[in-house]
């Protein structure tokens, strides 16, 4: 029986990494924290999705074309009100708003941080009561302190985030937070309502059997992505498989899965998204940067995700994610699209 167990809340975490880096502002810190209060108020809504009147569509339309939902909105709310609030965050930019924010305050405008936000991804499972996530990336702002945020703090390659993380309401909820240092979960303990370190220093296994994929789109695919779907379908006990193929079309829960077992995640271009489906800031460069850092990989099918200079805000791109060895197989499969 363990008793006494020591279970660091995230607040605490925050706190522990002030005291490793003395010479740290705390802003860092209390923007993870904002990000978690947030979440546990997403949470509490999620979580009785079906109870109130908080289903169903708000009657807008978002930057991708998507009927918004109610959570969507409410969700892009709460991350908007309680950063504008807090110390830590410039202006943010989200897949609900077609423009960024700068909050513009004297206390914001010396704020070191932007922060960029999925606020609630797979919202089309959010009626049939399927695991959502919400994506945040984390940039130091260039333009200088004491003036409002602009475009050029947003537009940075993911190489520049500073952490990034994502929250996944599924069976638990659960925060997932990279900087360069690792990545570390922390599941939420409705018992105390804290998140509390769960994960510590996640590592994703080199290789795995899962490959997560949008078969209906098969036909639709490079020939590449085509042949490297039928490897996947042909892996035998002798060469690693059988591989099995999941998709839950809510790509956190996807990703967060593989991370944590080994896999692939791929959202290739197709003839009818021939840019891609997924936003590269906010949807593509987190998972990328926590990926990296956990010893996986993820390119848009030629180049490291990373290292891609953005010029829009919402602009797509094409996502292969996930463990370093099948990342490897996929390539050479797509040499044979170059
Ligand atoms: P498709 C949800 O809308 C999302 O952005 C990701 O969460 C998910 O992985 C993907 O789209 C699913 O897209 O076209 O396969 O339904």
């Amino acid at each position: 029986m363990i008793i006494n167990r020591r279970v660091q809340t995230l607040d605490e975490f925050t706190i522990q990494q002030m005291r490793d880096f003395p010479h740290a502002t705390g802003e860092l810190a209390g923007l993870l924290r904002d990000i978690g209060l947030s979440a546990k108020r997403i949470n509490v809504e999620v979580n009785k999705a079906g109870l109130v009147d908080i289903l169903g569509d708000a009657g807008t339309i978002n930057v991708q074309g998507e009927d918004v939902k109610k959570l969507d909105i409410y969700a892009n709310n709460q991350f908007m009100g309680v950063l504008k609030h807090g110390i830590s965050c410039a202006g943010i930019a989200s897949e609900e708003l077609d423009d960024f924010i700068a909050f513009d305050d004297p206390v914001s405008n010396n704020s070191k941080y932007v922060c960029l936000f999925d606020p609630l991804d797979g919202s089309g499972n959010i009626d049939v009561n399927v695991s959502i996530g919400t994506i945040f990336s984390v940039y130091r702002r260039i333009t200088a302190l004491g003036t409002p945020a602009t475009i050029d703090d947003f537009l940075q390659p993911g190489i520049k985030q500073i952490a990034a993380g994502y929250v996944v309401y599924g069976s638990s909820t659960m925060l997932v937070y990279a900087t360069r240092r690792g990545v570390n979960g922390f599941t939420l303990d409705p018992s105390i309502g804290e998140f509390t370190m769960s994960h510590s220093n996640i590592q994703c296994p080199p290789t795995g059997r899962i490959y997560s994929v949008n078969h209906g789109n098969y036909f639709q695919y490079s020939k590449g992505v085509q042949q490297y779907i039928q490897r996947c379908q042909q892996k035998t006990k002798a060469d690693g498989g059988p591989y099995t193929q999941r998709y839950i079309g809510s790509m956190v829960a996807d990703v967060h899965r593989n991370l944590i077992k080994g896999g692939i995640f791929m959202y290739p271009s197709t003839i009818d998204k021939p840019k891609g489906k997924l936003r590269l800031l906010y949807e593509c460069n987190p998972f990328a940067f926590i990926m990296e850092v956990a010893g996986g990989n993820a390119t848009n099918g030629t180049k490291r995700i990373l290292d891609v200079e953005p010029t829009e805000l919402h602009q797509r791109s094409s996502f292969f994610v996930g463990s370093k060895n099948m990342m490897e197989e996929l390539e050479e499969c797509l040499n044979l699209d170059l």
